[in-house]
């Protein structure tokens, strides 16, 4: 009941980080432009197969001269069963995902005060947008983004979806950037637009013409094909990025791109040890959880790479405060990555956790520096208590829909989900 929503509301203000005064606010009214990169690990980034960079695209942000963007290497991804739905419902509510099934499926009718909805409702007035090739149902998404308050959801009804257009679950990466160009100009300004890629997925096809590197030679086939679908992703992202310069949607929208979750699973670690050199120890296999996270905010010079550590649940608190919205009013359980109160250790699913001393797999203690076990003392005890309750707390929200017994502030509106249909032929 409502008490329950008090004693969360308690800990996540007391775990609140108030913003960068230098960063709060630069980026007002600015079009945002999310990318997900759909399975994508960060150790393809710089990584070289055959002397050959993977992922040529990505990395030149990463070491960009211009600095437009900033790229965090030490961001996590902290889904679970639900997969690319849990890794949206992380990034749109700062919540965790839940121990089993996808909140997405389960949760689909819960409240929620979500980033589509209260951007909607800031004075920006912003609109609202994912684009992704697959059916508007698939994870469910097309109920819970009424709850999140999406205004717009482009499925694949509205894209060319014809035979050479698909592989594996829909539409390619690079036919999806490319018909959502008109999409996107056709948005009103300002914009939340979360761009949903789909080529990189498990089990990695690609058709011979369209692959430009060679699969390794692991003699696991998924993981020697992954190289090649993500190369094909690293080529889509610079024709998207081409595009939104020539649209004039680049220089002064917020661009964000994030991994949703790993792409090989621990049932290759025969493969990986082949590719990374070293044995896949469940200390290694943790450390293979991180996902690129890089933003670009008009205006602000990137830091090239920062090594804070952070995860998904971090992203909303850190994009209100560049877009000036104190998100202190908001139930989250990440911190502003800009922010010097930064909430530094990332929390998974299962109750382990990492920080940058040390990790914790399976509840045991390593030494991130040396990777052997390590006894934990009395303070990393109470962190692993911490991360515990705040898992609880997090799952008493969603299992208890307790966001109904919320109000953000005075302004806030209930979402209302009978504005809004998605389809194309439903509009
Ligand atoms: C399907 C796509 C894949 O629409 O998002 O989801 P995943 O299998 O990665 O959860
Ligand atoms: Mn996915």
């Amino acid at each position: 009941d409502s008490s329950d929503i008090t004693e969360v509301e308690n800990y996540t203000k007391n775990k609140y980080a108030e913003p960068n005064k230098e960063l709060f606010g630069v980026a007002e009214g600015k079009n945002v432009i999310k990318i997900h990169l759909e399975s994508f690990q960060s150790f393809l980034i710089d990584y070289k197969l055959h002397g050959e960079e993977v992922t040529p695209f990505l990395n030149s942000l990463v070491h960009d001269e211009s600095k437009n963007f900033t790229y965090f290497d030490n961001f996590f991804h902290q889904t679970a069963q639900g997969k690319t739905a849990d890794a949206e419902l992380i990034m749109d509510t700062s919540l965790y995902p839940l121990p089993q099934g996808a909140a997405f499926v389960t949760k689909g009718n819960n409240t929620y005060q979500a980033l589509p909805a209260i951007l909607g409702q800031s004075k920006e007035d912003y609109t609202s947008a994912v684009f992704h090739g697959d059916n508007k149902s698939f994870w469910n998404r097309d109920e819970i983004y009424k709850e999140f308050g999406v205004d717009r959801f482009f499925d694949s009804s509205y894209y060319d979806m014809n035979e050479e257009n698909v592989i594996n679950y829909g539409l390619k990466d690079k036919p999806f950037f490319k018909q959502s160009i008109p999409m996107l100009e056709s948005l009103e300004e300002p914009f939340y637009a979360h761009m949903m890629t789909l080529t990189n997925h498990h089990p990695y096809l690609i058709s011979p013409d369209e692959a430009s590197i060679e699969p390794a030679n692991t003699g696991d086939p998924s993981v020697d094909r992954y190289f090649q679908t993500a190369r094909y992703l690293d080529e889509s992202l610079k024709q998207f990025f081409d595009d939104l310069k020539e649209a004039g949607l680049y220089k002064d929208s917020v661009i964000m791109i994030y991994g949703d979750h790993y792409g090989i699973s621990e049932n290759h670690n025969q493969a990986m040890k082949q590719i990374t050199g070293e044995k896949i120890t469940d200390f290694k296999h943790t450390q293979l959880q991180r996902v690129p996270f890089f933003i670009k905010i008009p205006g602000v010079d990137g830091k090239g790479v920062d090594h804070e550590y952070s995860g998904q649940v971090d992203v909303m608190p850190t994009l209100l405060h560049l877009l000036g919205i104190n998100s202190q009013d908001y139930i989250q359980f990440g911190t502003d990555m800009f922010s010097k109160g930064h909430k530094d250790y990332v929390v998974f699913r299962d109750g382990d956790y990492i920080t940058p001393e040390y990790t914790v797999v399976g509840g045991q203690f390593f030494d991130n520096d040396t990777g052997e076990k390590i006894e934990p003392t009395e303070k990393m005890k109470e962190k692993q208590k911490t991360v515990r309750h705040e898992l609880e707390l997090s799952d008493e929200v969603l299992y208890g829909d307790l966001l109904r017994f919320y109000t953000p502030n005075e302004n806030w509106e209930d979402v209302d989900t009978s504005q809004f249909s998605y389809g194309k032929n439903s509009h």
